[in-house]
C-alpha cells in the first residue's frame, strides 16, 4: 500500500513559488501518491482556472458556472484530504486555500509539515506557527536549497512512529 499525500501549495494565492512547489511535489512522489499535483502545475494561471473544471460546471444548472466549479474543487479537495496519510503544506507565499485546508486538517488530527522560507523576508501567521505542537503539525523553517533532506528527515520520521 502507497503512502496518500496531500501537498498544498497557493494557486489564487499567488504563483510566484510554483517552481518550488514542482521540486517539493517530486521529491514527495519517491515516498507515495501525491493527490494534489496540479498545485504544482506550471499550466495553471493565478485565478487556478482551467479548462476542465470550466467544461464540468457547464453542467451544473441553477449556479453560476464558476460558483459550480469553485463548489467541485472544494468538495473533492476536502474529500482528498480525509484520505491522506500525510499532508505537506508549502506555506510562504500567503494563500487563504492553504490556511483552509490547514484549518481542516487541524481537526482530522493528520500528520502535518509545514514549510516556510524565512529567506523571503515574510512573517508567519500566527495561526499556522502557533498550530504547532512539535509533533502532528509541525512548522520547518527552511532553504530552497533544503528541500530534499528537510523532506527525507520528516519521512524517515514518519517511519520510525
Ligand atoms: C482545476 C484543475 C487544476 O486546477 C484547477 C482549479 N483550482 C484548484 N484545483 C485544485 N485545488 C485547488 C484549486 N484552487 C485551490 N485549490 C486548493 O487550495 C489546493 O489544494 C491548494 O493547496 C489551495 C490553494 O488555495 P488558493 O486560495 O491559493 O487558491
Amino acid at each position: 500500500v502507497t503512502m496518500k499525500i496531500y501537498f498544498c501549495g497557493s494557486i489564487r494565492g499567488g504563483r510566484d513559488d510554483v517552481m518550488l512547489y514542482r521540486k517539493i511535489v517530486e521529491k514527495l512522489q519517491s515516498y507515495g501518491t501525491v493527490l494534489t499535483e496540479h498545485v504544482s502545475s506550471t499550466e495553471l494561471s493565478h485565478r487556478g482556472v482551467c479548462d476542465v473544471t470550466e467544461l464540468m460546471s457547464c453542467h451544473w444548472s441553477g449556479e453560476d458556472a464558476s460558483a459550480a466549479g469553485d463548489r467541485f474543487i472544494h468538495d473533492r479537495d476536502v474529500n482528498w484530504l480525509r484520505q491522506s496519510d500525510v499532508v505537506v503544506a508549502e506555506v510562504t507565499q500567503p494563500s487563504l486555500g492553504v490556511g483552509y485546508e490547514l484549518g481542516r486538517v487541524v481537526d482530522m488530527k493528520k500528520k502535518t509539515l509545514c514549510l516556510f522560507r524565512p529567506s523571503s523576508a515574510r512573517v508567519l501567521s500566527a495561526m499556522i506557527r502557533g498550530a504547532d505542537d512539535g509533533e502532528r503539525f509541525v512548522v520547518r523553517d527552511y532553504g530552497e536549497d533544503e528541500v530534499d533532506e528537510v523532506l527525507e528527515e520528516f519521512f524517515n520520521a514518519l517511519k520510525r512512529t
